[in-house]
C-alpha cells in the first residue's frame, strides 16, 4: 500500500487535466480520482471519474483527507473549498515542479502554481488562488484568496491583486499596483494604475470598462 495520503480532485475538465498532472509530477499523494457535477464514469487524462461532490462525505468515512478543487471559476472554487474545510477535509496545493518559489513567499491552500510560474521574495498568496503556466510574482506581491493569475501574466514588484480578482493570459502590471477584490482584466492588458474593486478593465494602458 502506497505511504502517499490519497487524494481526490474536485472537477474533470480543462483546469482539472492540468492539475492531474502537476499532482501526479509533485508525486506526493496517491491520486485516487475526480469528483465532477458531471458524474458519469470515464476517465480524464487517464484518471477516473469516480462521482460527484455527493460522494466526498463518503470518501471522507473512507480516509481521504485530501482534496484539489480544481474548478476554474474562482468563486465556485472558493465556494467549494471553504465548505470541504469545513467538513474536515485538508485543501492540498498542486505545485509544479518546475515552479520558482522564493523561500519567503507565504503560500496558502488549496492552490493550483503551474509550471514555470514564478513567485519571488516575501510575496503572500492567499488560499485556493491559481498562478498559471509561466506567470510571476514579483518581490512582495499580494495574491488575495480565489484569485486567478493567468498564463504569461507578469506582476511587478509591490503588486496587490484582491481576493477573487481575474488577471487574463498575458496582462502585465507596474510596480506597486493595487487590483481590487473581485476585479477582471482582460488579456493582455497593461495595468499602470490602480483598478477598483468589482472592476472590469483592459487595453493598454489599462481602461475601466465597467
Ligand atoms: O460544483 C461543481 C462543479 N461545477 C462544475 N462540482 C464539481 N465537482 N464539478 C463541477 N463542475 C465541473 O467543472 C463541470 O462538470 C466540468 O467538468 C468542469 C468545468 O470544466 P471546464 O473545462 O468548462 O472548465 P474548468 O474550470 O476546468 O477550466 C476553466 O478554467 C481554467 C483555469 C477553463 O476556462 C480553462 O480553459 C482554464 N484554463
Amino acid at each position: 500500500m502506497s505511504e502517499r495520503p490519497p487524494l481526490v480532485i474536485v472537477g474533470a475538465g480543462g483546469h482539472a487535466k492540468v492539475v492531474i498532472e502537476l499532482v501526479q509530477a509533485e508525486a506526493r499523494y496517491e491520486l485516487v480520482g475526480l469528483v465532477d457535477a458531471d458524474p458519469t464514469p470515464r476517465r480524464v487524462v487517464g484518471v477516473p471519474v469516480i462521482g460527484s461532490d455527493a460522494d466526498l462525505p463518503r470518501l471522507h468515512e473512507t480516509g481521504i483527507r485530501h482534496v484539489h478543487v480544481a474548478l476554474g471559476n474562482n468563486a465556485r472554487r472558493v465556494a467549494i473549498g471553504r465548505e470541504l474545510e469545513a467538513a474536515g477535509f485538508t485543501l492540498a496545493n498542486a505545485i509544479s515542479p518546475t515552479a520558482v518559489l522564493s523561500p519567503t513567499a507565504r503560500l496558502g491552500r488549496g492552490l493550483a502554481i503551474m509550471a514555470g510560474a514564478v513567485i519571488n521574495a516575501d510575496s503572500r498568496v492567499g488560499d485556493l488562488c491559481i498562478i498559471n503556466t509561466r506567470a510571476s510574482v514579483d518581490h512582495d506581491g499580494i495574491i488575495g484568496d480565489g484569485a486567478h493569475v493567468a498564463p504569461g501574466c507578469a506582476l511587478a514588484g509591490n503588486v496587490t491583486v484582491g481576493h477573487l480578482a481575474f488577471l487574463g493570459v498575458g496582462t502585465s502590471v507596474i510596480p506597486g499596483v493595487t487590483i481590487g477584490d473581485g476585479a477582471t482584466v482582460g488579456a493582455g492588458a497593461c495595468v499602470v494604475r490602480d483598478i477598483p474593486p468589482g472592476a472590469v478593465a483592459r487595453g493598454v494602458p489599462a481602461r475601466i470598462v465597467r
